[in-house]
């Protein structure tokens, strides 16, 4: 209340982080962390007879989001508020968030999310923050009081959007920024008509019309699912988030020419892109504005990030669609269509290929609107997430723009929290670096970290160092063995890959990998190995087939080889179910290996990676997204490259790219592939996995084979670091030593001084300090 207070009093330059998913994790952890009370509270708790981790275990998380893209928006809204930027989130409040995982005769199955049935503390409901949005109807032209012509909208229907407040508190400063989440519902007009008209079941039926808007987040990570509801999410959060904004703006600095001032609007992806035409109607037909005015503030208003370049996760809607939902916003956008190619035209003057390929209009076939066009014409700034990303951004998927408009073109490589992802998650080795370093200052600047190396040679330290990952490790299995019934051996080398299930990613070229380490061990070629514990987790999108089948063959690989006496002590296979942020936290501090494996050019920039590199984790992968630049921060040296670069695997591809010569030609990549047609993996069903086998060795999209050599050598000089105790030791200090850059806190300074032009605002605290 105090910040809210200060800003709104101060006129505070404010950031709107737009976003449709939040993938927030349990609060009370973080929340007792950030206030700097964690011991306070375990000490009362312990008087009171409460055990404060029984308790931590109880909270049910707020799953808002899918993965990367919603975890980032959370990581990000914890910086905001440590780095003292105002900030408003705006999103949806699902009532249910991405499934609960299970496994069943090693299959994915989704059971939903009530993470609302026993309430949620930590939001505050506003009733009086509520606004309607409209669907559907049609535009019309009539004389304002002035005469002038102007244009407006008559929809449908409409709907209420309300807000719930959760505050996100910053660590160990009394600045906190809001989250403010939408829920839909219906509007209480439509009572009184079922009182006029008597049409009691027909009110009712309108009532869950609204109210399923918000009812639940769609699972698919990356791919679009294109599917209405899905729009009138879109449209739903960023309608209710604009005017919202500018009834903030109204009751505080008032007049609207002002508004691109006190306000900057980050677009998380193309999902809210629909607000730049949302706040151009709300300018011209509410407010009255004319178009040039209405643009320049739009224009200033909004900054959009990109988060891939995989054309399949691009989005577009139908116009047919979107006109027949929001046939007003269709006009807005083809006169901002209109004006734009103006501009290109006579920028390149008879080159009309380009207009056709930069127009907000997909034509030939059925015409779409392309959303992350219309994010990039609207936006003033427009990033990447990661080096290699930002420079991929602007060398072919926004090519066009990027000539257009050179000077709009930025690259803030992503980060995560620290506070989350070291203090809460690894307690021990937290209280390790603060006791080595000698100061807790590097959860606030983790470049601080770098106080580390000055010790990487100290062979207590290193001992220490060990402790904490075996303790870890040991807290994991024992974890594990409730959760799954497998076993894992504290001793072997934890082999760790957890993040969405999609091909691109390439959890079957691990699995490639187990298989071959298996059958070596039973052709007792066993001596380059060392014991592994190949760990899994992730979701799959319930209706992507072939992420679904690659778990399937995960936990079937898993059957044979945990049941396989002759491998027992060299190599287990643990899938581990319902990964989250809650299961996140118990796997990143136990991971030896992280597994960074996308074909190059694919991950925009991946978050995972810094997370298990941040809790000691030596990272296997590709130069792809952020890997990159870990890799130069820790040091080449310390790090398992392997595979093709984004250059080649492009090259390869448009030279005519042919996975069954690779298949032919190396034995062992055939074996492998063929024990999993033999059925070995299947009681014999030697047509279960052809789904995916044929697709690798006809097709394989994401190059799993071309890059199968390289991962399996890299995989022996990993073998070989491990069984060098005390270099994998100095490794692993080195890469959290060197991870500081990737602290969320850096790429949110980043934005601040570069795209948002904002500056900090520290709160002073009212009722006493905080810790
Ligand atoms: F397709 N990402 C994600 F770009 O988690 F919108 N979900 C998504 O729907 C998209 C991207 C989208 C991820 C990227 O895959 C990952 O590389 C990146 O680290 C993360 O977003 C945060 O930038």
């Amino acid at each position: 209340m105090e910040s809210a207070q200060v800003f709104k009093t101060s006129h505070a330059r404010t950031v709107c982080y737009l976003s449709a998913e939040y993938l927030l994790g349990p609060h009370l952890a973080g929340n007792l962390v950030n206030l700097g009370i964690t011991e306070t509270a375990r000490e009362v708790g312990e008087e009171l007879g409460l055990d404060l981790d029984a308790i931590l275990e109880e909270e049910e998380e707020p799953g808002l989001g899918n993965g990367g893209l919603g975890r980032l928006a959370a990581c990000f809204m914890e910086s905001l508020s440590t780095c003292h930027i105002p900030a408003i989130g705006y999103g949806i409040r699902y009532e249910f968030g991405i499934f609960d995982q299970a496994i069943e005769d090693g299959w994915q199955v989704e059971r939903t999310d009530n993470w609302l049935r026993n309430g949620n503390p930590w939001e505050i409901p506003r009733p009086k923050i509520r606004f309607s949005v409209g669907y559907g109807g049609y535009t019309e032209s009539y004389r304002d009081d002035k005469g002038r012509s102007r244009q407006r909208w008559q929809p449908a229907s409409v709907i209420n959007g309300m807000a719930y407040d959760t505050p996100i508190l910053g660590y160990g400063t009394a600045n906190a920024n809001l989250l403010r989440l939408w829920k839909a519902e219906a509007p209480a007009s439509f009572d009184f008509q079922a009182f006029n008209t008597g049409d009691y079941y027909g009110a009712v039926y309108a009532n869950i019309q609204a109210e399923t808007i918000s009812k639940v987040l769609y699972p698919n990570d990356e791919p679009e699912a294109g599917k209405e509801l899905r729009l009138k999410q879109q449209y739903f959060f960023v309608s209710c988030s604009m005017q919202d904004m500018i009834r903030l703006h109204l009751n505080t600095v008032g007049p609207l020419e002002t508004f691109a001032d006190k306000f900057v609007a980050q677009l998380n992806d193309t999902h809210p892109a629909l607000a730049v035409a949302e706040l151009m109607r709300l300018l011209l037909d509410e407010h009255a504005m004319n178009w040039e005015q209405a643009w320049d503030i739009t224009h200033r208003t909004f900054c959009y990030t990109n988060h891939t370049l995989l054309p399949e996760a691009l989005e577009t809607w139908s116009v047919s669609l979107f006109e027949r939902l929001l046939p007003r916003h269709l006009e807005i956008v083809y006169e901002i269509n209109r004006r734009f190619l103006d501009e290109v035209r006579m920028r390149f003057l008879g080159d009309e290929a380009r207009v056709w390929r930069m127009s907000l209009i997909a034509e030939g076939g059925e015409r779409r609107v392309r959303m992350a066009n219309l994010a990039v014409v609207g936006s003033r700034a427009v990033n990447g997430v990661a080096e290699l990303h930002s420079a991929l951004v602007k060398a072919t998927l926004f090519k066009d723009f990027a000539e257009l408009w050179p000077e709009r073109f930025h690259n803030v490589t992503n980060g995560v929290t620290p506070r989350r992802f070291m203090v809460v998650a690894n307690p021990r080795l937290s209280r390790l670096i603060t006791a080595t370093c000698g100061h807790e200052d590097w959860i606030r600047d983790l470049e601080r970290v770098r106080e580390l190396e000055a010790h990487v040679e100290d062979a207590g330290l290193q001992e220490e160092w060990r402790a904490v990952k075996r303790a870890a490790k040991q807290d994991l299995a024992e974890w594990m063995n409730q959760a799954t019934g497998v076993r894992l051996d504290p001793e072997s080398l934890f082999d760790v890959q957890a993040k969405r299930f999609h091909e691109y990613k390439r959890q079957h070229l691990k699995v490639l990998h187990i298989i071959r380490c298996y059958q070596r061990i039973k052709q007792g070629q066993s001596q380059d190995l060392v014991p592994r514990a190949f760990i899994f987790g992730g979701k799959a999108a319930p209706g992507y087939f072939m992420a679904k089948l690659i778990i399937k063959l995960i936990n079937a690989v898993g059957e044979v080889v945990n049941n396989d006496p002759q491998v027992n002590g060299w190599i287990r296979v643990a899938f581990l179910p319902d990964f989250n942020v809650k299961n996140g936290q118990r796997l990143y501090p136990a991971a030896d290996l992280s597994e960074q494996i996308s074909l190059a050019g694919k991950e925009a920039s991946g978050t995972g990676n810094m997370k298990f590199s941040m809790n000691g984790a030596l990272t296997i992968g590709t130069l792809d997204g952020a890997n990159v630049e870990i890799r130069e921060a820790v040091g080449a040296e310390n790090f398992f490259l392997f595979g093709m670069t984004a250059e080649e695997a492009l090259q390869r591809q448009m030279t005519g790219y042919r996975p069954w010569e690779i298949y032919r030609n190396d034995a062992e990549l055939k074996s492998d592939i063929d024990l999993i047609n033999s059925g070995l993996f299947s009681h014999g069903d030697t047509q279960l996995f052809r789904p995916l086998t044929d697709n690798l060795v006809n097709h394989d999209p994401f190059m799993v084979l071309a890059d199968y050599r390289a991962y399996l050598d890299c995989q022996k000089t990993v073998s070989e670091t491990y069984k060098d105790t005390p270099r994998w030791t100095r490794m692993s200090i080195l890469n959290v030593a060197r991870i500081g850059r990737f602290s969320s806190d850096r790429a949110i300074r980043e934005y601040a001084a570069h795209i948002w032009k904002v500056t900090p605002k520290l709160i002073e605290p009212a009722g006493g300090d905080v810790a």
